[in-house]
């Protein structure tokens, strides 16, 4: 609301969608709390005990996002990583001016083991000249720089909103006592330097040297005296939601860097990097792929992937100009 009031043009739309992804928010939240519990971790396809169809995390997640939204005449198209294409909103329904991006449930490989996973969300204006019925790819195609929300929403030891309008980062915690977001995190600014670096080393053998040599600085710091890398401590989940948000909060660094087996690097520009990049950039650090900024990229197709960097600014910076060099 106080962010809406800096809009005095704002007719609450976008409040509005960012209310819609709450409440679909809530819903994953519980679920994920329950994950444990109920059948739900079964493989898609099969009949649990009660003779219901089971549902896999991510794909729940993915149809409570779609339905929350859908049908509200606040968005035309919606892409997210578990539909190949671009969702158009149904026909007949009323399509709205805004285009939303999201990863329903990142990191799921951990949902099993107990691990904090996230939903990460991205929100555009539409481009295409049609201003009524559905959108088209052409409004899910646009670099990160475009964005007018971005953020995610963690299930870690609690259920955490941060999101950015790019006017800050805020963060809000979910009280389960009144299933209300509080805020808990205005105005989030993360450290210049971190104090962690966060990258899969399993992987060092597939990395340039570039990408290589700035590891080992963020290891062994780089031994060029003050003020360049000291060394920092090691954190990696495997979750790319609690990677970063950690980082975020304490400082840090997050390479998932391109390899030999990867060469454009695993994560997702449009559902993943860009809309982390946004919150990073909100919160004063930084986001490249190794050489350009990630808001800058122009996307080319749907779940185009790209290297990433991400995090506290100047360790970014170091790490960007010594994979540039390689
Ligand atoms: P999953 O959703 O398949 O678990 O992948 C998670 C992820 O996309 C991201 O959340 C992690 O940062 C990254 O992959 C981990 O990848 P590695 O297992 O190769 O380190």
């Amino acid at each position: 609301m106080e962010q809406e009031r800096l809009h005095p043009e704002a007719t609450g739309e976008l409040s509005n969608l960012l209310y819609d992804l709450c409440l679909a928010a809530k819903i994953i939240s519980r679920q994920v709390r329950r994950a444990g519990l109920s059948d739900i971790l079964g493989e898609m396809g099969t009949t649990n005990v009660q003779g219901e169809l089971q549902q896999k995390l991510d794909v729940f997640a993915n149809e409570t996002v779609r339905h929350s939204v859908q049908h509200t005449g606040r968005i035309c198209i919606m892409g997210s990583e578990e539909d190949e294409n671009p969702v158009p909103v149904p026909p007949g329904k009323p399509a709205g001016k805004y285009v939303l991006l999201y990863d329903p449930l990142d990191g799921s490989a951990n949902i099993d083991v107990n691990v904090s996973i996230g939903t990460i969300f991205s929100i555009h204006r539409r481009v295409s000249p049609k201003k009524t019925g559905p959108g088209t790819l052409a409004d899910c195609l646009q670099r990160g720089r475009k964005q007018i929300a971005a953020g995610y929403i963690l299930y870690g030891s609690s259920t955490m909103l941060v999101y950015t309008t790019g006017s800050g980062v805020h963060g809000f915690t979910l009280d389960p006592t009144i299933g209300e977001f509080l805020l808990s995190h205005p105005h989030i600014r993360t450290p210049e330097v971190g104090k962690y670096y966060s990258v899969n080393e399993s992987h060092w053998d597939q990395w340039t040297p570039g990408v290589q040599r700035a590891v080992a600085a963020f290891k062994n710091g780089d031994g060029a005296g003050k003020g360049r890398v000291e060394a920092k401590n090691a954190r990696y989940i495997g979750s790319l939601v609690a990677d970063f948000h950690r980082n975020l909060m304490s400082g840090g660094v997050f390479l998932y860097p391109a390899d030999t087996r990867s060469p454009q690097g695993k994560l997702r520009l449009l559902y993943e990097a860009a809309p982390l990049a946004f919150v990073v950039e909100q919160a004063g650090g930084l986001a490249t792929d190794g050489g350009q900024p990630i808001l800058d990229q122009t996307p080319t197709t749907l779940h185009q992937r790209t290297p990433l960097v991400i995090g506290s600014k100047a360790d970014v910076n170091f790490a960007t100009e010594v994979i540039g060099s390689s």
